[in-house]
């Protein structure tokens, strides 16, 4: 049994929670994962008990609690260097970070409009204005780190970056946003990671709709 437990949102809509997962998961980092789900009209009340902002996802370490998806992945960054959460080299390990960060405080009106469902079926909708403008600052980064790492992933293996846009790509796929071949083939590398392929395979068994992440 792990010591580390990571409270996550419904598989199917909460990035956020799939950002840490994909990134212990994809990195061989060893933790048990608890599902508290957002079906409720006001916010689940559970979440608050375990929650301080009342949003997952949280990590349980024994006494230790870290919330925000990027300080849950800096701190089991630390706790388990030989994972490789991160690149090795400083230089490319500051890129990831500042490609991390873009994703934590950006691209707003592309996470607005199109979030992320796994079991949508694939359909392009309406954008609204500055969806187009994120779409085109994420193939950049994408197209800047793989011309450097030489793939697959963006620092070449998998590291927390690609699990930071991991939902991203979902969102491309589901509403068919981009037929950029670079793009295509690094969305084809994060869907068939094992790690990715076992978040949806629990995603797929869930039966909670959530109106709202129904765009
Ligand atoms: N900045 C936070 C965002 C967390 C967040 O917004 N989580 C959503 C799920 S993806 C949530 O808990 N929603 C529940 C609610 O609003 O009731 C992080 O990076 O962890």
């Amino acid at each position: 049994m792990s010591d580390l437990i990571l409270y996550v949102g419904n598989k199917n809509y909460s990035s956020w929670s799939l950002r840490p997962w994909l990134a212990l998961e994809g990195c061989g980092v060893p933790f048990e994962d608890v599902v508290i789900p957002f079906d409720f009209p006001a916010g689940n009340p559970e979440i608050h008990k375990i929650s301080p902002t009342g949003r997952v996802p949280v990590l349980y370490h024994g006494d230790v609690r870290v919330w925000e998806s990027l300080a849950i992945i800096e701190y089991v960054a630390e706790l388990f260097p030989e994972a490789g959460l991160w690149p090795q080299d400083a230089v490319e390990r500051a890129a990831a970070r500042s490609y991390s960060m873009e994703m934590l405080s950006g691209f707003r009106a592309l996470r607005g409009a199109c979030p992320m469902n796994i079991r949508r079926a694939v359909a392009a909708i309406d954008l609204p204005n500055g969806v187009m403008d994120d779409v085109s600052r994420i193939e950049t980064i994408w197209r800047e780190a793989l011309a450097r790492s030489g793939g697959p992933f963006l620092f070449g293996r998998f590291t927390a970056v690609d699990a930071m846009f991991a939902p991203v790509v979902n969102r491309f796929e589901i509403y068919d946003m981009t037929s950029d071949p670079v793009s295509r083939a690094y969305m084809k590398a994060v869907k068939t990671h094992p790690a990715f392929q076992k978040w949806q395979a629990a995603a797929l068994e869930e039966t909670w709709i959530v109106p709202e992440d129904e765009a």
